[in-house]
């Protein structure tokens, strides 16, 4: 018998991408139901090669729902998490709204899989931000190697991760640079057509963004609180696919060729590194893609233990959908979902 699940916001970039890899990783549903907000009613989206007419959240009965994917933002998850899952449904939620919750795990399959055995205090899984799911896949096996002292990092992250509006406003400033229109600024604060900007998300107290600042906070509680990291993170004209380069120092000596054997044999990463024009990952390339993608592997010569590297990833795929779904795939394994139906 397999699950019934539900993809909440199954209308915007992440809940499509939710119902395409529940579909292609054949992960055991027996229902999927397609929800968002009442004013997408009647709308269609694809599973596989069934099409789904998308249901109104407000009105849905979750009590026989196993699993609900929810990617509606922060406010909405807030609002219906707690609902959803003292329904019975376990929430997969891709929001940061649960993230620093000591209630809610937040887990990176590849990182720490058992934790999602500590859903049941409120039913809540949370998916981390997309610049730390992959960060922290390749942190991992380094860490287990070596383990790391600091971690410096710089993102350069594309337009989809602010939604469709993100990616509607680079394809139309950039349009409009060509046939010399009005340039309209809505989603980004500054022009981000042919133009990088240094903010991801608010800024806070300290000069550091909400974006950075969660790049701090989830790595630790993923990965291990011990472990310092600064990230400066950046938009880039790019419409999938986050970059970014990385600087790790260890306790322990790890030569860059070592981590390299480590990181190829980690589960989650290929190495795409040829040191020749050409050799490496970018995010037109992953677009797409499951994996983390590690190039430009090398020492760091600035300090005694360290190493450089850049890292791509398909943001809405390893950094939201695909994560998701293998968190679901987490609990399915380990026979928490069948318990939990046994219990019922
Ligand atoms: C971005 N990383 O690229 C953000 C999107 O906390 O889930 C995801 C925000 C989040 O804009």
């Amino acid at each position: 018998m397999g699950f019934k699940v539900a993809v909440v916001g199954a209308t915007g970039n992440v809940g499509r991408e939710m119902l395409n890899i529940l579909d292609e990783r054949a992960f055991p549903a027996d229902e999927v139901v397609a929800l968002a907000s009442r004013r997408s009613i009647g709308q269609e989206v694809s599973y596989g090669d069934r099409t789904l007419k998308v249901k109104a959240l407000e009105d849905y009965d979750f009590s026989d729902t196993d699993i609900c994917l929810m990617s509606a933002g922060g406010e909405v998850s807030k609002t219906w998490s707690p609902k959803i899952g003292a329904q019975g449904a376990v929430v997969i939620d891709n929001s940061s709204a649960w993230r620093t919750d000591p209630d809610v795990p937040l887990v990176v399959p590849e990182v720490n899989a058992e934790a999602v055995r500590g859903f049941a205090k409120k039913n809540i899984i949370a998916n981390p931000n997309c610049s730390t799911a992959q960060l922290v896949v390749a942190l991992k096996p380094l860490h287990d190697a070596a383990t790391i002292r600091r971690v410096v990092v710089s993102t350069y992250q594309s337009v989809s991760g602010a939604g469709k509006e993100g990616m509607d406003e680079l394809f139309n400033q950039t349009k409009t640079v060509y046939a010399l229109g009005q340039m309209e600024m809505k989603k980004f604060p500054k022009r981000i057509a042919f133009n990088l900007i240094p903010q991801i998300d608010v800024f806070m107290e300290d000069g550091y963004t909400k974006e950075e600042w969660k790049m701090v906070v989830e790595t630790k509680k993923i990965l291990d609180p011990k472990i310092k990291l600064v990230a400066t993170c950046v938009r880039v004209p790019v419409f999938v696919g986050h970059s970014e380069s990385v600087n790790v120092e260890f306790e322990k000596p790890l030569p860059a060729e070592e981590a390299r054997e480590i990181l190829r044999a980690a589960p989650g990463i290929l190495i795409d590194d040829k040191r020749e024009p050409g050799g490496y990952m970018t995010p037109h390339e992953c677009a797409g893609e499951d994996p983390v993608y590690i190039s430009r592997l090398r020492d760091d010569p600035t300090v005694d233990n360290g190493i450089a590297f850049w890292c791509v990833s398909d943001n809405l795929r390893k950094g939201a959908a695909l994560n998701a779904v293998q968190i679901a795939e987490a609990l399915a394994n380990r026979g928490l979902l069948a318990d939990r139906r046994r219990a019922a």
